[in-house]
């Protein structure tokens, strides 16, 4: 089947005049850090989002995914937040937030921020707090004690990613106990069989919320809920991540059970006419990314990811169909070709390729996202002085030819 077949028989299926409103707009991915400096400190900020919504609105796009920007020692650039209910310094305050959001309002587009559910910065004052009992901290994190007198970590769990086998467990001095961590250390995982802990976090989405975003991209759901805290089975002898197979710690129906939890706790927002979405960051195999299915909740489509320039056309094809197939027809479908994880599309493949790879995911049946600088087929950026290759395609957007493509340093 070709995909202009694909695309009418998936028209054909989906032609209702009252989609939701995620399903008709196309959303850009802005990473704050790298977008536009407004006040030349080098580093991208809300106001510099705010003075080019004209620009955004110029392409179509009709809606905003905002990468972190919580309070956050960076870390992990955002990804480990130290306050979820403010905006990192760097970026701006809660003024300029506002700002933003009254501009997008006027221009009628949309914006849906990064959630980072699954852990928190070390920093974060409810780590420092469970770190030393404080009386209703205590159990916010996953602390367990040592085995035996060599005190080892309480399972075999190794950290994502992990190539030497390192343990997904820290040991704390203070409290005597290790914490999980998924992660890095500076990102330990919140215990979600905790129901305070729960509640904070929706507490959190109704912060947003109410300054009118709509809606959320959850980050590295699969890894939200541990269970049961025995050894994983080895399904190969590398000490790497993939080597064990995650019984306890990934894709756990308790971690379904949760984000069924946030979805219904966004159900009221429907009565308000706060038309919410949720979007789910989920890299896991076809048969478990189908069950993250949920109401106005759709997990990421990775699978235009794995292409690369010397992929063939029938290569595409099957990535296309593997997606199609899998989720049968009446989920909801997206598409993408790159993002803050991984190299830019117009890196991957020839940068000629561009405007074609632009119109696969405008044409293919489902909401189309793009990565800030897609639509300019920006291409990642050597960097001396960063070990994490991230952030080769976190780098400034070219607004021109000047020195720094018109921004100052990353
Ligand atoms: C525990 O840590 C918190 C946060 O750092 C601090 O405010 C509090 O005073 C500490 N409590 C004790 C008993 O050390
Ligand atoms: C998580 O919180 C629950 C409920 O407060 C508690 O019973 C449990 O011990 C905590 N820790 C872990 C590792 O589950
Ligand atoms: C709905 O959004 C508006 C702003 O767009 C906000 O004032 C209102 O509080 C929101 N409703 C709820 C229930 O959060
Ligand atoms: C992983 O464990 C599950 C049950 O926990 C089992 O169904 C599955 O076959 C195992 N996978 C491999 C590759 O061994
Ligand atoms: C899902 O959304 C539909 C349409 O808004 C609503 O009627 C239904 O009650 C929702 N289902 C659940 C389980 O919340
Ligand atoms: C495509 O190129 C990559 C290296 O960039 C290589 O590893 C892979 O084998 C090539 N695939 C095909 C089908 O030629
Ligand atoms: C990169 O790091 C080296 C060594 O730490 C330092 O001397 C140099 O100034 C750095 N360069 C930039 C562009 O930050
Ligand atoms: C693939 C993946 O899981 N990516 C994200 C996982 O979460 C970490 C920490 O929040 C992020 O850095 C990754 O982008
Ligand atoms: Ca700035
Ligand atoms: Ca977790």
């Amino acid at each position: 089947m070709n995909l202009g077949l694909l695309f009418l028989v998936f028209a054909a299926a989906y032609a209702a005049d009252d989609l939701p409103w995620w399903k008709t707009e196309v959303f850009y991915q802005i990473y704050p850090r790298s977008f536009k400096d407004s006040n030349k400190d080098g580093i991208g900020d809300l106001q510099g989002i705010t003075d080019n919504v004209d620009y955004l609105k110029s392409l179509g796009i009709g809606a905003i995914w905002l990468s972190p920007i919580y309070a956050s020692p960076n870390a992990d650039y955002g990804y480990d937040v130290s306050d979820y209910k403010n905006i990192n310094k760097e970026y701006g305050d809660m003024d300029s937030f506002k700002k933003l959001m009254t501009k997008l309002n006027d221009k009628k587009i949309k914006l849906i921020m990064d959630f980072i559910p699954n852990h928190t910065s070390e920093k974060h004052p409810w780590f420092l707090q469970s770190k030393n009992r404080t009386a209703g901290y205590e159990d916010y994190y996953i602390w367990k004690d040592g085995v035996g007198v060599k005190k080892s970590p309480p399972t075999n769990w190794v950290k994502q990613l992990s190539m030497d086998g390192s343990s997904a467990w820290q040991w704390c001095e203070e409290r005597n106990q290790y914490y999980y961590h998924v992660f890095s250390p500076s990102q330990p995982d919140l215990n979600y069989s905790n129901p305070k802990v729960l509640e904070e976090m929706k507490g959190v989405m109704d912060f947003w919320l109410h300054e009118g975003v709509s809606g959320f991209r959850m980050d590295a759901v699969p890894y939200l809920v541990e269970t049961d805290f025995k050894d994983e089975n080895k399904i190969c002898s590398d000490p790497i991540y993939d080597c064990l197979n995650h019984t306890y710690t990934k894709d756990t129906e308790s971690t379904h059970a949760i984000l069924h939890e946030f979805t219904q706790h966004l159900e009221k927002y429907k009565e308000d006419n706060n038309l919410t979405t949720l979007v789910l960051e989920a890299t896991s195999p076809m048969d478990q990314i189908v069950k993250y299915y949920d109401n106005d909740t759709i997990p990421f489509n990775f699978n235009l990811m794995g292409l690369k320039e010397n992929s063939s056309a029938g290569e595409f094809v099957n990535q296309i169909k593997s997606w199609i197939d899998g989720v049968t027809d009446e989920r909801w479908s997206n598409w993408f070709t790159g993002n803050h994880d991984s190299q830019r599309a117009a890196s991957r493949f020839d940068r000629d390729l561009t405007d074609a790879l632009n119109m696969i995911i405008m044409l293919l049946p489902g909401t189309p996202f793009t990565y800030y600088g897609e639509e300019i087929a920006m291409k990642d950026v050597e960097l001396k002085n960063f070990t994490d290759i991230r952030m080769k395609s976190r780098t400034p957007f070219q607004w021109d030819g000047t020195p720094h493509a018109g921004e100052l340093a990353l």
